[in-house]
């Protein structure tokens, strides 16, 4: 029986030609095949759970502005709270047709007084995602662990100065990577809100450092002992919360990984808003990581260009997403990856009804993205381009020099033999900004 939250929606449709006003997708049409998989099969979109069901509407000036009928001013009982949020969350996954979705376990379950508590309360919801799961064909993308509102974490979980903090985080973890195997979940994600400090003044950066990397190892040990298929993701964030937060962009966590022997184990999950937030653009992120073999995910949002903080909207910049699923695209598409809206209505978007516009307006920006990317790659234009730019180094003494085969003496013999006098060559960057033009 459904529970009214979305008046009598309960599928929303792919329809170019609907009115105005209508709730339908444009764009996105799963079923539509673009190189062989189809646009469900590419995007693997995600709805998350924090920003839709558990945020309630504030911001550092004013609390909250959203009426829910799960928040606890509404019911009395937390768990059955719980509950009536689990289904409406379905009810909105089903309506968008959105294969997965993503939950942290404070969005999920009550919070409790120890961790027994927290638990025993988010095993319960477990089971219940599980015969939703069964019933819906919904499916976890990734589960993760808050480790970062609750008053114990103020001076980070992981990185913590006391190792009673560290214990209960990861205790916490343990819970949640189970209930993420249980669930079949195709991910488990660590973003690290706290781990990074307000000021130097109180903090040892190399033992934290050192804290940060036994506590990702647990992880990947824990994830072999229990046989999670899925993939080990860590979220980059220069701040926000902290002042300074050690997993800051795709480079810094890549040299963590590496100075910890993580960086076969772990990949990324890349965020629109942190890359901004991190002075990148978000095809930089992803573009590096996928250079560097550690491309896992992405959280789709945006920031405001002028606020400067991290707003978590909705996408609507074509462009934009053209470029970041063109390098997804590019390094092969998702694997156990996908797209998921870490992204939040705006706090006077009051209506049961923004919750669905927004997530339609973001999948059919994605989908128009997907598109544009897949043809640019189609064409090819870019992409040989860049191959002709570098075609001098498939020349036999260009390699020699790479590979190690030529010392610094050998080289001046060779430019003088040769009289190597290079010639420069236009990087063409305008055309080429005119060739994705044609395309978004
Ligand atoms: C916070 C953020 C988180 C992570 C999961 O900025 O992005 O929601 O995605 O903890
Ligand atoms: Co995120």
């Amino acid at each position: 029986m459904s529970t009214g939250f979305f008046g009598d929606i309960t599928t929303i449709a792919h329809d170019p030609d609907a009115s105005a006003d209508a709730l339908a997708f444009r764009h996105y049409d799963p079923n539509e095949v673009l190189g062989g998989k189809t646009m469900a099969e590419h995007l693997r979109f995600a709805v998350c759970y924090w920003h839709n069901f558990a945020w309630p509407g504030g911001d550092p000036f004013g609390g909250q502005t959203f009426e829910r009928p799960w928040f606890e001013d509404q019911i009395a009982d937390p768990m059955e709270a719980a509950k009536l949020k689990a289904d409406v969350a379905f009810e909105m996954f089903t309506a968008l047709g959105a294969p997965y979705f993503c939950f942290h376990d404070a969005d999920v379950r009550p919070e409790g007084e120890s961790f027994a508590q927290n638990t025993a309360n988010l095993n319960a919801i477990v089971d219940l995602f599980e015969e939703k799961m069964a019933a819906t064909g919904v499916k976890l993308l990734w589960g993760t662990a808050n480790l970062f509102s609750h008053r114990r974490y103020m001076a980070g979980a992981a990185t913590n100065p006391d190792p009673e903090v560290f214990a209960f985080g990861a205790a916490t973890v343990k819970t949640c990577m189970d209930a993420t195997h249980r669930l079949n979940g195709e991910n488990y994600v660590l973003w690290g809100g706290r781990e990074g400090y307000e000021t130097l003044l109180n903090t040892d950066l190399a033992r934290e450092d050192a804290q940060l990397g036994r506590f990702l190892n647990m992880v990947v040990e824990y994830k072999h002992k229990i046989g999670f298929n899925g993939a080990i993701l860590l979220e980059p964030k220069p701040q926000e919360p902290t002042k300074h937060q050690y997993d800051y962009d795709v480079a810094t966590c890549y040299g963590f990984l590496k100075r910890h022997g993580l960086e076969n184990e772990v990949k990324l999950n890349l965020e629109q808003g942190h890359a901004i937030l991190a002075g990148h653009s978000f095809e930089h992120e992803i573009a590096l990581a996928q250079a560097l073999g550690v491309f896992g995910s992405i959280d789709m949002n945006r920031n405001d260009m002028q606020s400067g903080w991290d707003t978590d909207q909705f996408p609507n910049n074509v462009p934009e997403v053209a470029l970041a699923y063109y390098h997804i695209l590019k390094g092969g598409g998702f694997t156990t990856g996908g797209t998921n809206f870490d992204a939040k209505l705006r706090r006077q978007s009051l209506d049961a009804s923004d919750l669905l516009h927004a997530h339609v307006g973001g999948m059919d920006v994605c989908a128009r993205g997907l598109k544009a990317a897949h043809a640019m790659l189609e064409d090819g234009v870019l992409d040989g381009f860049v191959e002709e730019r570098y075609a001098g180094w498939d020349q036999s003494g260009a390699k020699q020099m790479l590979e190690g085969k030529r010392t610094l003496s050998e080289i001046v013999a060779w430019v003088e033999a040769a009289d190597v006098n290079p010639k420069p060559k236009s990087g063409r960057q305008e055309w080429l900004e005119n060739v994705v033009n044609r395309y978004v």
